[in-house]
């Protein structure tokens, strides 16, 4: 059996969940709250030397880092979510760098400072939100060209890509970030939000929170 370690605040660790459920794959969710410190035990970091939730522990390898543990489940799974052909393959790779290396950092800033600063009583920087909102409105556009040109972002077929971009998106609301100025975007979420994967496993981002603040677990 899969053993996936993380917390459903995380949505790194929403990206891995919904791409085991688009696989139709198993799993038990070992709960590991780095709110808490479980994140920094040894059992942990024998499986995520980083310290880092999302973790997997699949068929005796143990992966880190949301974006490969996904690429592996894909791979071995030989779906068509992570294509085979070269060049197709190249720009799901793109894309998902795309989104991981700027949309969500520039989001996590926005995140950090309004929801779990604020919860943890760490000081708010006022300053990484106005930073983080400024690069979002250099990103948000160039999704939505890309969407507005094709049903998903690395082109007809709907690949990790987009499981990638579903995921950062899910703190938007709770962030106070609006995508209304783009409808390409919002349409192609709404869709992929009503699918079966996301329904299966999304609790709505802010009910995790009021969770998390109620038992002071933040599990
Ligand atoms: N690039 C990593 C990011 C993982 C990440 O930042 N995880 C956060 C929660 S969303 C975490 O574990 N933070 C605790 C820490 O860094 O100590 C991935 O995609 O898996």
């Amino acid at each position: 059996m899969i053993k996936l370690y993380g917390m459903g605040l995380s949505f790194n660790v929403s990206k891995v969940r919904y791409c085991l459920n688009y696989l139709n794959l198993k799993y038990d969710w070992v709960q590991t709250n780095p709110i808490a410190g479980e994140n920094k035990s040894p059992e942990f970091t024998s499986i995520s030397p980083t310290g880092k939730i999302p973790a997997i522990e699949i068929d005796g390898l143990k992966l880190f880092e949301s974006n490969a543990i996904n690429r592996y489940l894909a791979a071995t799974n030989n779906s068509p979510i992570y294509p085979q052909d070269a060049k197709k393959r190249a720009l799901v790779e793109a894309w998902m760098d795309y989104v991981a290396i700027h949309v969500a950092h520039a989001l996590g800033r926005v995140l950090f400072n309004r929801v779990f600063a604020p919860m943890t009583g760490q000081t708010v920087d006022q300053e990484s939100i106005k930073v983080g909102l400024e690069f979002l409105d250099k990103y948000f556009p160039i999704l939505e060209k890309q969407l507005s040109q094709n049903p998903y972002l690395a082109g007809k077929e709907f690949t990790l890509a987009d499981i990638n971009l579903l995921s950062v998106l899910d703190p938007c609301e709770l962030s106070q970030i609006s995508i209304d100025r783009y409808p390409s975007l919002k349409k192609w979420r709404n869709n992929l939000k009503a699918q079966p994967f996301y329904q299966k496993c999304y609790k709505d981002y802010s009910q995790f929170v009021q969770d998390a603040m109620s038992t002071k677990a933040g599990k």
